[in-house]
């Protein structure tokens, strides 16, 4: 259900049942967890891609797999979506979500949980939730609201309109665009160039962040007062700082 890869320190995770838009089922959603577990423990993996094959990037949960189940719904979400964003959101290493096609329901919270959003220009996020009167979750209620305010989370949520690229481009919901004929070849590229940043660096910074996102201004002034001693005592920061009076770029990759 998940298809692995590794090129240039880049490790991409294929969300593959493309006849079902990648809906997720329990075998998926563990198998993703997993894969992020294992990309978090290699030592060759520097940045994390999440992507769907085929037309779907993932529609959410798979409705034709949740009837005779034996769980409640709050038992399901505890043990296959949340345990799911938490590791990816608390990855020592950026993830990329390459939202190839419709994200939806719990696939729009895992395209909205990616350190970087890449979008292909037909790609569309759908809260669409409300469809079946469920609740967002796997963390929409979170992301959203802090990426377009409570205002449009909630019309987004409340109608389940289709967001298209370009909407979602200017309303934060992704960083980047491309063109669908080159969007997997753009994805390995931005994610190269992730890769080549200062690893041990970017993994502070997204504790930093992550952190901010919930505290207060103090806190967060104590919080990078004690990272920036963990980068600063790195050795990447003497190359950074070396390579910058040599007047050469910095080598921030090390075996
Ligand atoms: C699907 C699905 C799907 C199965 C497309 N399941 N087959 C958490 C915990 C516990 C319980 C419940 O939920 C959750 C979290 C959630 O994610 S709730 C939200 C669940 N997802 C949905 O309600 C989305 C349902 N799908 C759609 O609304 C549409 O398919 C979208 C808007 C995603 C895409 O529309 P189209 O591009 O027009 O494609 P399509 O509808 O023709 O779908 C293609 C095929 O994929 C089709 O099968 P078929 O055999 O006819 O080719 C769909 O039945 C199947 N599919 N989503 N979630």
């Amino acid at each position: 259900v998940i298809l692995g890869d590794t090129r240039a320190g880049v490790r991409t995770l294929t969300l593959n049942r493309p006849d079902r838009l990648n809906a997720a089922n329990d075998a998926l959603l563990l198998a993703l967890t997993e894969e992020l577990r294992a990309a978090e423990a290699d030592p060759a993996v520097r940045v994390v891609v999440v992507t769907g094959a085929g037309r779907g990037f993932c529609a959410g949960q798979d409705l034709g797999d949740v009837s005779g189940r034996d769980m409640t719904f709050t038992e399901h979400l505890n043990h296959t979506y949340n345990p799911l964003i938490r590791t990816l959101r608390g990855l020592g290493k950026p993830v990329v979500t390459a939202v190839n096609g419709v994200a939806a329901g719990a696939g729009a919270s895992l395209a909205l949980s990616g350190d970087i959003r890449l979008w292909a220009q037909s790609a569309s996020l759908i809260e669409v939730f409300s469809n079946i009167a469920l609740v967002p979750d796997s963390g929409s209620t979170w992301f959203l609201p802090r990426l377009v305010g409570y205002h449009r989370a909630f019309e987004l949520m409340a109608l389940a309109e289709r967001v298209n690229a370009e909407e979602a481009l200017r309303l934060g919901l992704c960083e980047r665009v491309y063109p669908d004929d080159t969007f997997r070849e753009e994805v390995q590229a931005y994610a190269e160039r992730l890769a080549a940043r200062p690893a041990h660096a970017l993994k502070l910074t997204k504790q930093a962040l992550n952190a901010a996102m919930t505290g207060t201004l103090d806190e967060a002034l104590d919080h990078e007062a004690r990272l920036q001693q963990l980068a600063g005592d790195h050795w990447e920061h003497e190359e950074g700082v070396t390579a910058f009076k040599a007047r050469r770029a910095p080598e921030f990759v090390r075996e």
